[in-house]
């Protein structure tokens, strides 16, 4: 059985964007894959986090992660800070990952910018996310598109491991979809709608009631035209909305702009709203049993346990390679 690893930061509270381009295919995914579904909460304190604030993305990721189909069954579901191999691994990487390629990534020069002080840990960031893919080798790695750089990273300090202290780490591959790797920001096509955005209109939350949904669609922007037509050229916003659409639907491009044709956009997005509340409405009702039943605390140190059983060998002969002496 083929293996996938893969994370999201408890860094806000997740955005469609985040289901459409990650939580969705994890779910799939651990039908056909042994599966690790880390929560990053080590990388979600890169940037400042007020430890209530941290505390509640970091429960509601858990629950979400749970209320989306992932189960605790089929997949090991575990708090990154919680297995203490992954900070461990995080400290070796970060001495073999070069200046030169961190200083490369796109995600820390756009969250970097403008700032006048920026931690040290924004910086090393990619060397942690390595560390916690190499100690599971994972065949695969599933994100959307934004992370492909520090995937392509992790396989490049992966293999410079490989080459000084002989072949430990399986080299994994990024999985990205291709559609809807990518959502765009419902008030702006230009940037990925993303949970630390300062503005809600931006986003459709995971938990947002289906009257903020209805009213977040309807103000979405689009072109100047009528046509519903996917052409993520020349209608960027009327593209990013088709490709929420055919994610929380089963019609494809062609069936929705024949369904659209000659209405203009009230129709569509009427009905685009509609789609987005049938498909988040369930996950937000499980999410509530899930909270009252209290059971994700157990979930949590159950998927711990397992994985720090699977990282634990992997850290140790990693350091035992380097000339650490193992007590
Ligand atoms: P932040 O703004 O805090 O960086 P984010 O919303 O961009 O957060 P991440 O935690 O960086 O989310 O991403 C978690 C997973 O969700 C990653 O695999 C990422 O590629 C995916 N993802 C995030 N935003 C989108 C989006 N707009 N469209 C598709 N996939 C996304
Ligand atoms: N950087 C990722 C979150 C993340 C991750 C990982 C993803 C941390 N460790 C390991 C895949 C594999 C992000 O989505 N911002």
């Amino acid at each position: 059985m083929k293996k996938v690893l893969s994370g999201i930061q408890t860094s806000g509270r997740l955005t469609l964007g985040n289901y459409i381009g990650a939580i969705k295919n994890f779910v799939e995914l651990q039908e056909t894959h042994e599966s690790y579904y880390m929560l990053a909460d080590l990388h979600a304190i890169t940037v400042q986090q007020e430890p209530a604030a941290l505390r509640s993305y970091i429960e509601e990721v858990a629950l979400l992660y749970v209320a989306s189909g992932l189960d605790p069954d089929r997949s090991t579901i575990f708090l990154q800070s919680s297995v203490p191999s992954h900070a461990e691994m995080g400290w070796l990487l970060t001495t073999i990952a070069y200046l030169g390629e961190l200083e490369r990534m796109t995600q820390f020069k756009d969250k970097s910018f403008g700032k006048e002080s920026v931690g040290a840990g924004l910086f090393t960031y990619p060397a942690l996310q390595a560390a916690d893919i190499l100690l599971y080798n994972p065949d695969l790695v599933p994100i959307g598109e934004d992370q492909k750089q520090h995937v392509e990273l992790t396989r490049d300090i992966g293999h410079r491991f490989n080459t000084r202290y002989g072949e430990l780490f399986t080299l994994p591959e990024p999985l990205i979809q291709k559609t809807g790797a990518r959502i765009m920001s419902l008030d702006d096509a230009s940037k990925k709608m993303s949970k630390s955005s300062p503005t809600p209109a931006s986003y459709i939350l995971m938990l947002d009631p289906p009257e903020v949904i209805r009213k977040k669609v309807s103000r979405a922007v689009t072109d100047s035209g009528r046509e519903v037509k996917y052409d993520p050229a020349t209608k960027p916003e009327i593209s990013n909305l088709m490709t929420i659409y055919t994610h929380c639907s089963n019609l494809t491009f062609a069936e929705i702009e024949a369904k659209y044709e000659g209405q203009g956009y009230g129709n569509f997005k009427k009905d685009l709203a509609e789609v987005i509340v049938a498909t988040l409405l369930p996950i937000q009702q499980r999410y509530e049993e899930l909270r009252s039943s209290g059971s994700i605390y157990d979930i949590l140190r159950k998927g711990a346990k397992e994985a720090e059983a699977v990282a634990r060998p992997v850290l140790l002969e990693a350091k035992k390679r380097m000339g650490f002496i193992n007590l």
